[in-house]
């Protein structure tokens, strides 16, 4: 029985899909037809507010979309979800059947709803569990493009995500498309979130964005190198995941062939990829942009506009001749791109987006980055809104395009808040490249108290973005306005994009009922190094969806204080060395071996568990032990060629460097060049100094290493990247002299 109905709901379904693909509304001919005051036609809705149902299977599937077959996530057999299409009134009635092995929730991006519909796992419900059914039931109180996404895990990231139209009792009478752009990688989402942690720079050099000195000398860009190494940063990137490819509505060449010569066309187009952020250009002329976030504005016309991650843009175009025009979508990064074909007959592509010119971006990086490793603000320059961006220096393209900015939406009312109290927060947008961790004011969501908002009062928050990406923030379960030059008709939108080195102020109406409502960057890998915090309002009643507040705090806590382990193990020619790693946002462990094959050689093993220190990470006091057995020593010469007894060091301290088992305290500290300096004492008293410098980008895949210390220690050695967990590696040690072989990373 449960399966003739299921069977039957996805023929419904399928239908309900296909007709939006062709933009037809159902009872179009019995409709009244009306202007709407901007001269667009519209149509009524004559049906009476209603409760629509979907029923949703969440189920596991594998999908061929890169180079090999991997597993996702579709729900009701497809990717994206389904789109789910209400009106304004009616009333959501939405089973989840989870029918996973893994716990799931579905959050409904950019909805007014109340609290515990919102879909937080351990926030405002409990995680749907395998094999349950749980139902979401809410009015639809607004109107627009949304769209709707797993809040668990990485689930986002394959396949957990779709468009959710709320349409105007008189909806706009013209063919419509609702979009969902995607992003998809070959690697399992879990293991994209540990290289991220890991600094492994494979992504990099898949991109073809190593910007090794070998690539910056042929540029002629090595000064911009060293001085981008002097202030400690790595490699300039625009996006930090590389992807196998892109999908507009799962596909990534689309074809809508309906469509003829003078007609219009509306897009309602969602950005549901994970991580990135996609230029969306038109070859067919113009775009005009009619909306964001689910919010009209007045319509305006640009070249090309660039979609946030997780934001929402409706935008028109049109079909000038009997032809098939494309509409690009392309990641900010410019690696590959998406089409969808709006047309029939001969195909006029759109102009391709050129490559980026990195070490330009990486010139300015320097410039705009003090020694200290905050941004510098810019004097007479207005860093707000989109209006200035400082990714065009990397752009070869010519600057006579319309870019949309946010300076340019205009809701057309008033959207001026109410006159009541008013509450201003600030925050400084903060990260570490280095390590991957992204934060508010240097804190995580689990480092930081919720903050409280009263019913009836007004928020404002002033946004300061201090890190070298940009990021998109969404507030859940409410609209804010964009302060820009556009008074009182700032626009409505529920994420904002904000570069580099701006300064925005959003506001809203603190007017739901009561509850917790997340505000946090949309890039999943960021959200999950806890990147945002929590919004709740005072005096809320218990929710009865978390039956254990405190227990539900610790899971909702966990995604930042997950710990990475990573591994590098060499084996070469005389023996092996290598190191283990485990490592959250403040806290790392260490374990790094050297052993001789050959007996005489004995072994090393020196253990360090410490805490990284401040937003840049650059101090980390440790305790350590240090074990190791020597039995040759070959006589060396110290830096100032004077030979030393084995006894000495260069402090005229008695070498330990043949028997030590020692317990040790000690510093490291990042130094210009990202040479990291270590200082220690053991127990028996014995001072050591030491400075080292992993992964110097020697080639687009080599790498360069060294170590020196004042126990007369010295290493040196090269590291060739065949595959992500792959290198071809040698090098030269003081203890155990020259070898080669491999290296593998995990
Ligand atoms: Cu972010």
């Amino acid at each position: 029985m449960k399966n003739i109905l299921m069977a039957f709901l996805l023929i419904l379904y399928s239908a309900a899909s296909a007709q939006d693909m062709k933009g037809m509304k159902m009872p179009m001919k019995n409709m009244p037809q009306k202007n709407d005051g901007m001269g667009r036609k519209t149509i009524s809705s004559n049906q009476p507010p209603r409760t629509v149902r979907y029923d949703l299977y969440i189920a596991d599937t594998t999908v061929t979309y890169g180079k090999k077959t991997k597993r996702a996530i579709a729900v009701n057999g497809q990717i994206p979800m389904p789109t789910l299409t209400f009106t304004e009134g009616d009333t959501a009635l939405i089973y989840v059947h989870n029918n996973l092995k893994e716990e799931t929730s579905l959050h409904w991006h950019g909805l007014f709803l109340p609290n515990k519909m919102d879909g937080v796992p351990f926030l405002t419900q409990m995680p749907i569990m395998p094999n349950a059914t749980y139902v979401y039931k809410f009015p639809i109180v607004q109107t627009g493009t949304h769209w709707y996404h797993s809040h668990s895990m990485f689930q986002e990231q394959i396949g957990m995500y779709g468009a959710f139209i709320l349409n105007k009792r008189k909806e706009w009478d013209i063919p419509t498309i609702p979009l969902v752009i995607s992003e998809w990688t070959d690697m399992k989402p879990e293991e994209v979130n540990r290289s991220l942690k890991n600094a492994n720079d494979w992504f990099a050099i898949k991109k073809g964005t190593t910007q090794s000195y070998a690539e910056a000398i042929r540029s002629g860009h090595f000064k911009t190198k060293v001085a981008n190494e002097w202030k400690r940063m790595n490699a300039m990137d625009v996006s930090d995941v590389y992807y196998d490819t892109f999908l507009i509505n799962g596909k990534n060449q689309n074809e809508q062939p309906q469509f003829k010569a003078g007609n219009t066309v509306r897009l309602r187009i969602a950005n549901g990829g994970a991580s990135d952020y996609f230029w969306l250009t038109y070859a067919g002329g113009k775009i005009t942009v009619v909306a964001s976030d689910g919010n009209d504005v007045e319509p305006v016309e640009v070249d090309r506009l660039i979609i946030a991650a997780s934001e929402t843009y409706d935008v028109v175009v049109s079909i000038p001749e009997n032809k098939s025009y494309e509409f690009l979508v392309t990641p900010e990064d410019r690696t590959k791109s998406a089409s969808l074909w709006l047309g029939k007959g001969e195909k006029v592509p759109a102009q391709k987006l050129p490559k980026l010119e990195y070490f330009a971006g990486m010139k300015m990086m320097n410039d705009m980055m003090d020694m200290r490793g905050n941004m510098i603000e810019m004097k007479g320059m207005k860093m707000q809104n989109q209006i200035m961006d400082m990714n065009a220096v990397m752009y070869p393209e010519s600057s006579n395009i319309v870019t949309l900015n946010y300076g340019m939406l205009r809701d057309p009312k008033k959207t001026t808040l109410p006159n009541v109290s008013w509450k201003e927060l600030k925050f400084n947008l903060t990260g570490n490249m280095n390590r991957y961790v992204w934060t508010l004011d240097n804190k995580t969501i689990s480092e930081s108290d919720k903050i409280l908002i009263k019913k009836g009062e007004n928020v404002r928050i002033i946004l300061f973005n201090n890190s070298m990406m940009r990021h998109p923030m969404h507030l859940h379960g409410h609209d804010f306005r964009v302060l820009n030059e556009q008074g009182e008709n700032a626009p409505l939108k529920n994420v904002l994009d904000i570069m580099p080195m701006e300064r925005d102020t959003i506001e809203f109406a603190a007017s739901e009922a009561g509850g917790d409502w997340f505000f946090h960057c949309h890039i999943l890998y960021h959200m999950m190094s806890g990147m945002g915090r929590v919004f709740s309002y005072e005096n809320t009643a218990p929710n009865p969806e978390i039956p254990d507040p405190k227990m539900a705090q610790r899971m909702l806590f966990h995604d930042d204080q997950a710990i990475h382990p990573m591994a590098r193990i060499g084996i070469e020619s005389n023996g092996s060395d290598g190191e283990i790693m485990l490592s959250n946002t403040r806290y790392r462990f260490t374990a790094e071996w050297r052993v001789g094959f050959d007996k005489e050689m004995g072994y090393e093993t020196e253990s360090h568990f410490g805490r990284y220190i401040g937003r840049n990470q650059w101090l980390f006091p440790y305790i350590g032990w240090d074990l190791r057995k020597r039995t040759v020593d070959p006589m060396v010469k110290n830096i100032f060629g004077q030979f030393l007894s084995p006894a000495d060091n260069l402090f005229g301290q008695s070498n330990t460097k043949n028997l030590r088992h020692v317990f040790h305290l000690g510093v490291q500290y990042t130094l210009p060049m990202l040479v990291v300096a270590d200082a220690s004492l053991d127990h028996k008293g014995n001072v050591r100094f030491q400075l080292r410098r992993e992964d110097i980008p020697i080639s687009e895949r080599l790498r360069f290493q060294f170590m020196v210390n004042t126990d007369k220690e010295y290493m040196a050695g090269f590291r060739y990247i065949v595959t992500k967990y792959f290198g071809l590696s040698t090098h030269y040690d003081s203890d155990m002299g020259y070898g080669a072989g491999i290296t593998l990373n995990y």
